[in-house]
């Protein structure tokens, strides 16, 4: 046990400490300033709860989407407008773990439309419109814990498919029981979310789930091709070991992929198979004429259970406590990675199915069959490395795996399963990522490797250092490093696609006649402040360079004020920020043509200035005003101005 802590432990040190990249990797980097980058990739934030936009080749950063973590940069999770995206069944959740951006698809490839990705902790899967950025849904998982292996849509979108990491004790009168621990083999199950997407709006809501063994499940990954009604997902823990996880779910030799028929099980959940059990999870939309958030409260959720649907679902085993799951280009290859295994196995979709023809079952778990895994096997790559985690396919009949342990990226040929090429990453990768390398056709140029830990390769930062990316070419037989990159917190998976996918449908303001905000102001002569018992309510307007109003009086202590800002610009890249001093809140960035609303309850009586926070003009300091904050019970009355004459009520 010692040697696989230590193996866990360790990282290769770069011998040299220098730049492992060649002589003409500069110019292959480099995008001259002006000129565009030729990919978009969305780099997932891990447990800083965000997406990270980054311009392939440069690797330069070009924006942060807030998802499931407040954002103080531009309020998200503290406006007004916002705060609904983050709440859970638990109550308001301001943060999570977000590991897997995946693209929709149309005809198995990306489409550009949105991007989906799952909150690991509190159990979430988001969705963002790729023509805004901006984050658009988040849908709560009920019955799960964990929602590791998610979101992952089928080809063209039908389902988003999220599977729970840990198992739990799901009760038939809805959510998770209290019950002793002791009792995790009997009680324990997982859960499998199918959730429908409108195909025209996009937004999700659970069609049903499957109820699976108590095992713990890690990723999965959607066939293509002819594998295109299947999803897989690897498992550990099926010793279903209640405690001491680190050895206890490390014994068994092999533990199971599942691979479930999406198209059976919808129709098992059709036919009426699938029991109705009480639930309560959140689904909250971000309106796209209001812009605002609202949440509705689900009450079921529909369930089927695996051992009831016979022909659905099935396991293979597959060594030893497998990571990654990734099915190859042509939908025939299904490579998994056994983050404990000596050889990554690579099975094949037309051996399982054989084998499924020909009842080729070794045992049955929970009525679920387990086929030979020598009958599905298409071969094993030998000696790649130590501490396989995940692969990604160029397209040209290799593929890449990445190693945790040995900390290198590994390229072999997916029908003779030969290593042909190793490079060395610093340090300790996780992730990989070949835009489109989770499609039928990917764009086999780059790949971008997400390492865990970088020691020594950026100037020393304190304790903490940043996680880091690096791009390597793998246009030619030999992989060559080209650029590292750092990253915000901990990249799991990304995606990347051609920026001429997205660049021209990016919206560039929003317009001021189609606000349908309830509280918006579109012209400086409809600007009011009104009271209604100890709620205040100041309708104001930005504009280069003023706030109207840009002075309030006759607020008072115990007054909560609520300013519902517009921003009147009609222009690209014109946002304005609102913030008072002495809020207990973030600032709110208001993009043009929108209407945000900042909430702010006065904790002392005096003068309080509030401003523009983005240097939106010459006269951006300008931009500022006073909101006069008296004593409870004064009989300062209500008043604001813009200028002269003075404007009273
Ligand atoms: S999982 S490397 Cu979510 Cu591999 Cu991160
Ligand atoms: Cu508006 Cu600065």
């Amino acid at each position: 046990m010692a040697g696989l802590l230590a193996m866990f432990g360790a990282c290769k040190q770069s011998e040299t400490g220098a730049s492992a990249a060649e002589g003409d990797a500069a110019s292959k980097v480099y995008v001259a300033p002006g000129n565009h980058d030729e990919l978009y990739a969305f780099l997932s934030g891990g447990y800083n709860g965000q997406m990270s936009v980054y311009g392939i080749p440069s690797g330069r950063l070009l924006k942060v989407m807030p998802v499931f973590s407040q954002y103080a940069e531009n309020g998200y999770g503290y406006s007004e407008e916002s705060k609904a995206m983050l709440n859970t069944s638990f109550g308001f959740v301001p943060w999570d773990d977000l590991h897997h951006p995946k693209l929709s698809r149309t005809d198995g490839m990306a489409d550009g439309r949105w991007l989906f990705a799952n909150a690991n902790n509190t159990p979430r899967v988001a969705r963002v419109d790729l023509k805004t950025f901006k984050t658009v849904e988040i849908l709560e998982i009920p019955n799960s814990a964990g929602n590791h292996c998610s979101p992952y849509p089928t080809n063209n979108n039908e389902y988003v498919i999220a599977g729970t990491r840990f198992s739990v004790p799901i009760s038939n009168d809805g959510g998770i029981q209290d019950i002793g621990l002791d009792q995790y083999k009997d009680k324990f199950r997982g859960s499998i979310s199918f959730i429908k997407v409108d195909p025209e709006h996009g937004e999700m809501e659970i069609d049903f789930q499957v109820l699976v063994p108590g095992f713990d499940y890690d990723l999965a990954n959607g066939g293509k091709g002819p594998s295109s009604d299947w999803v897989f997902f690897t498992t550990y823990n099926t010793e279903q070991a209640g405690t001491l996880k680190e050895r206890n779910a490390s014994l068994n030799d092999k533990d199971f992929v599942v691979a479930i028929n999406w198209k059976v099980a919808a129709e098992y959940a059709k036919q009426g198979k699938a029991r109705e059990i009480p639930a309560e999870y959140y689904h909250n939309v971000l309106d796209e004429k209001t812009h605002v958030a609202t949440s509705e409260v689900k009450k079921t959720v529909k369930v089927l259970l695996a051992e009831e649907c016979p022909g659905m679902m099935y396991l293979i085993p597959t060594p030893k406590s497998p990571h990654g799951v990734d099915v190859d280009p042509s939908g025939e290859f299904i490579s998994v990675s056994g983050k404990l295994a000596s050889v990554i196995p690579v099975h094949s979709y037309s051996n399982m199915i054989k084998a499924i023809e020909n009842k080729d079952f070794i045992d049955e778990i929970n009525g679920i069959p387990v086929l030979k895994y020598e009958s599905v096997l298409a071969g094993e790559v030998q000696e790649a490395g130590l501490g396989p985690l995940h692969t990604e396919y160029d397209g040209r009949g290799n593929a890449y795996t990445s190693m945790f342990v040995s900390s290198e990226i590994v390229k072999w040929d997916i029908k003779t399963f030969k290593v042909l090429d190793r490079i060395p990453v610093y340090y300790s990768v996780g992730h990989l990522l070949i835009p489109g390398g989770d499609t039928k056709e990917p764009y086999g140029k780059y790949l971008v490797a997400m390492n865990k830990i970088t020691k020594d390769r950026y100037l020393p930062t304190g304790p903490e250092l940043t996680h880091s990316a690096q791009l390597i070419d793998i246009s030619g037989d030999k992989m060559k490093m080209l650029l590292d990159f750092p990253t915000l917190a901990e990249p799991h998976y990304a995606q990347a696609v051609p920026a001429d996918l997205l660049k021209e449908k990016s919206v560039k303001f929003y317009r001021l006649d189609e606000n349908e905000h309830p509280h918006a102001v579109k012209k400086e002569s409809d600007t009011r402040v009104e009271r209604d018992g100890n709620i205040v309510r100041v309708y104001m307007t930005a504009i280069r360079s003023h706030l109207t109003p840009d002075n309030i009086e006759g607020i008072h202590l115990g007054d909560t004020v609520y300013f519902h800002v517009t921003n009147l610009e009609q222009d690209w890249d014109v946002p304005h920020g609102f913030a008072v001093m002495g809020n207990q809140n973030a600032e709110t960035l208001i993009m043009p043509g929108e209407t945000q609303t900042l909430q702010w309850i006065p904790t002392k009586t005096g003068v309080t200035p509030f401003y523009c926070t983005d240097f939106c003009s010459a006269l951006h300091q300008e931009m500022q005003g006073y909101a006069r904050v008296s004593a409870k019970g004064a009989n300062t009355p209500i008043k604001y101005w813009l200028g002269e004459p003075k404007k009273n009520n």
